[in-house]
């Protein structure tokens, strides 16, 4: 019914976007047919695609703000506990499907959109993926918001709203180049609060005095100022209608749009330059995953968003005007990581300097409402800032943190007096060149709980990191939280057929809300035709991935290999570098077989896919190596479809949600005790792919629900690390003889430059082997031999892979969020009342 007309430049683009947003088209105007004639003129003019996408999520934002306003007016009136998830990523992805599905009214869109010529997909794909985060961390806390909403608790996520999110990702001749992410073109799942702001205050000094009572009086003064404006983004739950808050903050100068009176008096440029500095707070996303670098701006950023949010949830309190003591029977705030560790000063510097409590009330209220989740033992991952750095930017802060720690040595003191090392150890302050404060123990000291987010990794923090923590509170502080992910998602809408056929045989689709319900599909682990079905839609899924990689990277993969995955970001520990190693391996070995012995090979597909840290060399080296050993393997006719070697460009959510359901197995190879959790294992699994692992995070719980005969493990246990890395540098150590072929193999050029390749080896032959790549590798390649082995069974495979999926229902991420709100929260659900009437629509 319209006419595509392309567009001739990006302003154009833009202008036409702002004057449909502004001309109130509705996708029920568009899906009926039934359009205003100034929307049909706004419709010429944008490709067809976009135009149908727009129409789409305008309409189903209008019905999530109904429901966003009642659920947001319901929690204020009903004047209940809230949870407040502090957050510097949320990793959401595309929204528009999710809204659908969660609204329950995907089906009539989807209707409605044939009715016009269009394909549903078509029109989801046009959505720019929010990329706020950068792996695991951010994307647990967007599985966070969605069980949130799902289960009715009022919450809420504070957060950045970055300009530019996670770079794109290219690769050019084999190397990582990284294209900046500008994603808010048109974003109709946000409400910018201009009526919303707070003045964020950096740098000054700080006056302290006596006033005429006697009582000494502080103030942090002049500096500069920078405003926080809210942005919101709605949050549906699945199957009710509740519809909770995400809030962003952005940053811009705080005199409105320049200085005027700079401006005037003709210093133009440096009123310009205000400007940008104020705006470059929030301007862009970090891309390190586990590493701290320490840079102002970083720190800047981290301020910013705790001030804004603190300041936001102490109005929202002070609204009830309830006492102050009452703070944490309202108030829960999760710090995810030690990236809002400010927030527990900040909430104490408001208490004793703006409210005028003692400093003792005062503390026994942060720490009353503060818990904090560690994500990670990696030593280079734990945050400190440098003193001079906090006394420059934060003055008062630092007063604060120095008091904090004075009052805590001095219980410590009491109570260890032998132990005189202990006070060192334990030290927010570490007494270093320059002094730096030590985020995670600042987190602890002022948090109730504090939380790994996996069992092993839960007890190896209590044994290591903060062992002497467990000595000065005691264990009961210290808790598990395995991690989850929402089954919504990660499997209705990633593998929506695997989702029909599931609820064809449970009666429903109760499972997405109660994922236990999974474990009655066991029995028809021995239905020919059930198991027929399953094994189809893998084939589906793992066509619909061929196609995608024929797409984008021009190789033809043949749909009936085995697909081998990893995804995820490129990492030293989470070990790429073995993955390809063994890659190497397996072609060297199917170089050396006669032709009638390789009919016997059985295909694979090694599929990587992941970003580097754009500073973090080596992992781009691993990169570099994938992709020739790519062009090698790819294009040698003695390998044919018995090896194809593909790197995906630009991992991210809306490509994880077509690799994911393809694959048969997938890779969780890091060096034992170094992966906290991880979680795209549990998706991997939740979407009947098997998955080869070693005991570390998650997996090893993952092994104990679903069977050890459906897990392929292999490699050192954590325990042994120490012992092993001990012995690379003090004792005997040597390279395992298979890897040192494949080293010989690179080193001969057989990938091209073998110098592009030298440290990647010497960091294993020559530089102690840290991540014990040499120690697992016979392990590993003896692992992936008995993999083909047992693929080649295919009716035992399908056993395992169903049986796998209906023993999942540990890992959602509902039973994860019920487990904070018991233990670490004390919060409960709002009960709505029209759910069974959106349930029976979903
Ligand atoms: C995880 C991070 C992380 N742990 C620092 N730590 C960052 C640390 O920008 N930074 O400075 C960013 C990210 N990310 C991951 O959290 C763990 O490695 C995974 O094992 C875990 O599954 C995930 C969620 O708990
Ligand atoms: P708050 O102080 O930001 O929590 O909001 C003040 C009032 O606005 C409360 O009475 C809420 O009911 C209502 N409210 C908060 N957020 C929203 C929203 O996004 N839409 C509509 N009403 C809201």
């Amino acid at each position: 019914k319209f006419s595509p007309s392309g567009f001739k430049t990006k302003d154009e683009f833009e202008a036409c976007i702002t004057d449909v947003g502004n001309s109130g088209l509705r996708a029920e105007d568009l899906i009926t047919g039934r359009m205003r004639p100034a929307c049909r003129d706004h419709i010429g003019k944008i490709p067809i695609q976009l135009a149908a996408y727009s129409g789409t999520a305008l309409a189903f934002r209008d019905r999530l703000i109904i429901d966003w306003n009642k659920t947001q007016q319901r929690q204020t009136f009903d004047d209940q506990k809230r949870i407040y998830y502090l957050s510097l990523e949320f990793l959401m992805g595309r929204t528009l499907d999710n809204a659908m599905l969660n609204v329950g009214l995907k089906k009539v869109a989807k209707e409605g959109l044939d009715d016009l010529g269009f394909r549903i997909e078509d029109v989801i794909n046009q959505e720019h993926d929010a990329a706020l985060g950068n792996g695991g961390l951010g994307r647990l806390a967007a599985c966070f918001l969605d069980s949130l909403a799902s289960l009715n608790y009022p919450a809420w996520g504070y957060g950045l709203r970055y300009r530019y999110g996670i770079f794109k990702q290219d690769i050019e001749n084999g190397y990582q180049v990284e294209i900046p992410d500008y994603w808010l073109d048109f974003n109709p799942w946000e409400f910018a609060r201009h009526d919303v702001t707070v003045d964020v205050q950096f740098y000054g000094w700080v006056n302290k005095h006596t006033d005429d009572d006697g009582k000494q009086v502080v103030s942090w003064q002049d500096g500069e100022l920078v405003t926080a404006v809210a942005y919101d983004v709605p949050i549906p739950g699945y199957g009710t209608s509740t519809v909770n808050n995400l809030r962003l903050w952005s940053s811009k100068a705080s005199s409105g749009e320049f200085d005027f009176s700079k401006f005037n008096s003709g210093d133009y440029e440096s009123a310009v330059a205000d400007q940008q500095r104020a705006e470059t707070i929030s301007a862009v996303l970090y891309p390190n995953d586990n590493l701290e670098r320490g840079k102002e701006l970083r720190l800047k950023q981290q301020y910013f968003w705790c001030a804004a949010s603190l300041h936001d949830i102490v109005r929202r309190f002070k609204k009830t005007q309830r006492k102050w003591s009452e703070f944490p029977d309202q108030v829960a705030i999760q710090l995810n990581d030690t990236h809002p560790t400010l927030a527990i000063v900040e909430l104490q510097r408001i208490l004793i300097d703006k409210e005028g409590l003692e400093w003792d009330v005062a503390w026994g209220i942060v720490t009353k409402t503060f818990g904090y989740t560690n994500h990670t033992v990696l030593p280079e991952a734990l945050e400190k800032w440098s003193v001079p750095l906090f006394q420059n930017l934060l003055p008062r802060h630092l007063q604060i943190i120095y008091d904090i720690n004075l009052f805590f040595l001095q219980g410590v003191e009491r109570r260890f007096p032998k132990d005189r090392e202990m006070l060192g150890r334990v030290s927010i302050i570490e007494e270093s060149q320059p002094k730096m404060v030590r985020m995670a123990y600042l987190a602890i000291v002022g948090s109730h709980k504090v939380n790994g987010v996996a069992e092993l990794h839960s007890d190896l923090i209590k044994t290591t990191i903060f062992k002497d923590f467990v000595k000065i509170y005691g264990p009961d502080k210290f808790t598990n939280v395995t991690n989850g992910i929402t089954p919504r998602r990660w499997l209705h809408q990633a593998n929506p057929r695997l989702s029909e056929l599931i609820a064809s045989k449970l009666g429903g689709y109760d499972f997405l809300k109660d994922l236990t319900l999974l474990n009655k599909l066991e029995p028809f682990v021995d239905d020919k035709d059930f198991k027929k079905e399953w094994a189809e839609i893998k084939y589906a899924n793992k066509v619909r991935l061929a196609q995608h990689i024929l797409k984008t990277t021009g190789v033809s993969v043949n749909p009936k290999a085995l697909f081998d995955v990893q995804v995820k970001r490129i990492h030293e520990y989470k070990r790429q570098q073995l993955n390809i190693f063994g890659v190497i391996r397996r072609y060297l070995t199917i170089k050396a077989l006669k032709p009638e012995e390789r009919k016997k090979v059985l295909p694979r597909v090694s599929i990587f896919g992941g970003k580097a840290a754009p500073g973090y060399w080596m992992a781009k080296t691993i990169i570099h190596l994938i992709n020739k050993v790519g062009e090698v393997v790819n294009n040698d006719p003695d390998v044919g479809d018995l090896l194809k070697v593909i790197f995906i460009e630009d991992y991210n959510v809306s490509k994880a949600e077509i690799i994911t359901p393809a694959s048969d197995i997938s890779e969780h190879i890091s060096t034992a005790g170094t992966e906290a959790s991880g979680t795209s294992n549990m998706k991997f699994v939740l979407n009947g792919g098997l998955i080869i692992g070693t005991l570390d995070g998650a997996n090893i719980e993952i092994t104990r629900e679903i069977g050890e005969q459906n897990v392929f493990l292999f490699g050192n246990l954590s325990e042994d690390v120490e012992d092993l890395r001990h012995n690379h540098f003090y004792g005997e150590s040597h390279v395992d003889p298979e890897l040192a072929k494949v080293f010989d193999t690179i080193k001969a050029g057989t990938f091209g430059d073998e110098g592009a390749f030298s440290a990647l080896i010497a960091a294993i032959a020559e530089h102690g082997d840290y991540y014990l790549v040499s120690d697992d590798f016979h392990s590993y390649c003896s692992t992936q031999d008995l993999i083909d082995e047992s693929y080649k069974n295919q009716d035992e495979w399908l056993s395992k892979s169903i049986l796998s999926v209906a023993r999942m229902g540990f890992f959602t991420s509902d039973r994860c969020i019920n487990e904070y709100a018991d233990s670490i929260w004390n919060i409960e659900p709002l009960q709505v009342k029209d759910e069974d009437e959106v349930r029976a629509r979903t």
